[in-house]
């Protein structure tokens, strides 16, 4: 739905003229589930994009319809809890504004998003940052440094909705920039773009396989990885793999760092392989980060892994791997620029054949990240 579309169904139902704000999801090129560990990632917003619709309404409710999901709810602002659907990362966005003081007025909202959802590539960042700048315009505030946007909107996701994640998704959404992924430092949330390549194109295939992150698998590996720091009693950033090999550690936690470790090894290497427009060295480095992902840290599934080996099989496809939190959702190749409409095609016929399963793919491109959508 287009900018306009979405203004007029909005005075149509609440009978006001709203401001509009949009939010990006992302794709991660590599260093995946290193964010929480003080890693480094190298994600990208994508031009896909949540819009969210706001006026104030003088209650002290938010009203808030999902177009896409043909849903609406009204939150009592000062009764917030979570509901366990879609409105928690809306209603979590307003309830930690409002822990920290900021008087978030009741609202009229209105949702819909072309980021896929279930995907891997962060609609839940997308929809969360979307409300937030909605939120605390309506509210007045302004001048919000971006990083705190970012930190706001993973604190909603972590104390409302109860997802553990890091802060890649929501701080890749906040401070994308076009055609250039983000190298991010987590631990200081410093952060360098890295240009993207015009040789280089990303394509996103969607196993069809919906991952669920907030039901234990992701949390589990966060706690490995947080034991296997506390029993080394150093931060895996600072961890070397032979310091790793040498270290007694229990088996799972012990494959969880050397994950960690090997692929915030990956991401510099990759960092450079981009800097030289070395696509090969790029491709073999997201390949191997599939395996540690598939192997060591346990996330990928059978379908991602058939999945990868498929998009692998293309001549034109440099490499590809498994992204985001795993559990199903999708893959990420590495194509050239030339070939990336046959190459999806082909990616897609070869699953179709190896699975019974349609995926969905698509081309997605570094974009910019959120903001207000100015008439
Ligand atoms: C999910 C989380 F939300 C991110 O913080 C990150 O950990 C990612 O999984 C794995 O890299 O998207």
């Amino acid at each position: 739905m287009n900018d306009a579309d979405l203004s007029a169904r909005f005075t149509e139902r609440f009978g006001a003229t709203p401001r509009l704000f949009r939010a990006p999801g992302r794709i991660n090129i590599i260093g995946e589930h290193v964010d929480y560990c003080d890693g480094l990632v190298l994600p990208a917003a994508i031009d896909r994009w949540c819009s969210v619709a706001a006026a104030a309404n003088g209650s002290d409710m938010l009203r808030v319809t999902a177009i896409d999901v043909d849903a609406e709810v009204t939150l009592d602002l000062g009764a917030l809890t979570p509901r366990k659907d879609w409105s928690d990362y809306v209603a979590g966005v307003a309830q930690v504004l409002r822990r920290d003081g900021i008087a978030v007025p009741g609202a009229d909202l209105m949702v819909t998003s072309d980021v896929p959802i279930g995907a891997g590539v962060s609609s839940s960042a997308a929809l969360e940052v979307a409300v937030l700048l909605a939120l605390l315009a309506l509210a007045g505030v302004r001048d919000v440094p971006r990083v705190q946007m970012a930190r706001w909107a993973q604190a909603a996701e972590n104390d409302f909705v109860g997802m553990p994640c890091g802060i890649m998704d929501q701080f890749a959404s906040v401070h994308g920039l076009a055609g250039h992924a983000l190298r991010l430092d987590c631990r200081t949330l410093d952060f360098t773009p890295v240009a993207l390549p015009d040789k280089a194109a990303f394509v996103l295939v969607d196993s069809m396989q919906r991952h669920a992150l907030v039901d234990g698998g992701y949390a589990e590996r966060r706690a490995d990885c947080e034991a296997a720091a506390a029993a080394l009693g150093a931060s895996l950033r600072d961890v070397t793999l032979a310091q790793l090999a040498g270290a007694v550690l229990p088996e799972r936690p012990a494959k969880r760092a050397r994950h960690v470790v090997s692929e915030i090894a990956r991401v510099n290497a990759a960092v450079a392989a981009l800097a030289a427009g070395d696509l090969r060295t790029l491709g073999a480095l997201l390949d191997a980060s599939h395996a540690s992902l598939s192997v060591d840290m346990a996330v990928s599934t059978l379908a991602l892994d058939t999945l990868a080996a498929c998009a692998r099989a293309v001549p034109s496809v440099y490499g590809a791997r498994m992204m985001g939190g795993g559990f199903g959702g999708s893959v990420l190749a590495l194509v050239d620029a030339k070939q990336a409409s046959s190459a999806q095609n082909a990616i897609v016929a070869a699953y179709a054949a190896a699975t019974g399963v349609k995926a969905n793919a698509m081309l997605v491109r570094a974009g910019d990240g959120a903001g207000e959508v100015l008439p």
